[in-house]
């Protein structure tokens, strides 16, 4: 309860920290995208998880506003990195259901782009299919609006949801990220390996970017390379940094 309370006015307080975690082309080895990662620096229980709060914040709709700023800030980190000169790279931030609920979420997405000069086509919004599910014509025409800005739409955790393969086809997505879950076993469990086969071939048919989440093993990376994925994240190639570490890597990339 007291971390429920004390959720309100962190933003404000300036309590919240955007990590940043690399995307890497996993041919090239060049950095494709951060995604944008949420922390709490307490003022007396130090950095606390997003797995933590989120949570909370969501049921008691403090997630509001810090995805807001969320967005805003990983937006104006982004636009400063090309203006300092850094390879343009594009900017994943996750949404969590309540924000895809808010009646003036394209409106949000369209001002902040614009207060940030980011161009459209670099930022990435991660939705998850279980949230995509309530009301599958809103979602479709949520997802619609936001496409027509011009910006990029990921399916998080792919694989873990209950949509059918029906509705994937209505939502108009660019990208599916293969839950790291999969990703874990996927040199020794068959049955990850073929889900994560599965998804990769889905990917290709349905003309969608796909990306790994969670690679923490050279076998783990050698794998998915060898069966054409593009795109991978994890703790092998870095884990989430606070955005200072990040022009230093970028540097390093280009
Ligand atoms: O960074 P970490 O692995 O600890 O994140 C744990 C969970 O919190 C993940 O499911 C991640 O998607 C979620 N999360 C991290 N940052 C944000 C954010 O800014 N908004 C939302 N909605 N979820 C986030
Ligand atoms: O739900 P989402 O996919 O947004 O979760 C992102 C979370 O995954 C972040 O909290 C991040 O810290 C975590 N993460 C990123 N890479 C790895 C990894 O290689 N291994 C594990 N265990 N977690 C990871
Ligand atoms: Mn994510
Ligand atoms: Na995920």
């Amino acid at each position: 309860l007291a971390l429920e309370n004390e959720l309100h006015g962190a933003v404000e307080r300036n309590e919240m920290v955007v990590y940043y975690q690399p995307l890497i082309d996993l041919h090239s080895r060049q950095i494709t995208a951060m995604e944008a990662l949420v922390r709490w620096q307490h003022p007396t229980r130090g950095l606390v998880s997003p797995a933590k709060f989120i949570p909370i914040a969501e049921a008691n709709g403090s997630i509001v506003p810090i995805g807001e700023w969320v967005l805003r800030t990983a937006c104006a980190q982004t636009r400063a990195w090309q203006l300092a000169g850094l390879p343009p790279i594009r900017i994943s931030v996750n949404l969590s259901a309540r924000q895809f609920e808010q009646p003036n979420l394209v409106e949000v997405v369209s001002q902040i782009l614009e207060e940030t000069g980011l161009t459209a086509s670099y930022l990435e919004l991660e939705v998850t299919e279980s949230f995509l599910m309530g009301d599958v014509q809103r979602s479709v025409n949520t997802l619609e609006q936001l496409r027509e800005l011009g910006i990029l739409l990921a399916l998080d955790d792919f694989g873990t949801g209950y949509s059918s393969l029906n509705y994937l086809k209505r939502f108009p997505v660019t990208m599916l990220k293969i839950d790291r879950s999969f990703v874990q076993d996927v040199t020794s469990n068959p049955d990850s390996a073929a889900v994560t086969d599965a998804i990769i071939a889905l990917s290709k048919s349905l003309r969608l970017n796909i990306t790994a989440e969670g690679i923490e093993t050279q076998e783990q990376l050698d794998y998915l390379q060898k069966r054409g994925c593009e795109e991978g994240q994890g703790f092998y190639f870095s884990r989430p940094v606070p955005a200072d570490a990040i022009a230093q890597m970028l540097k390093e990339s280009s």
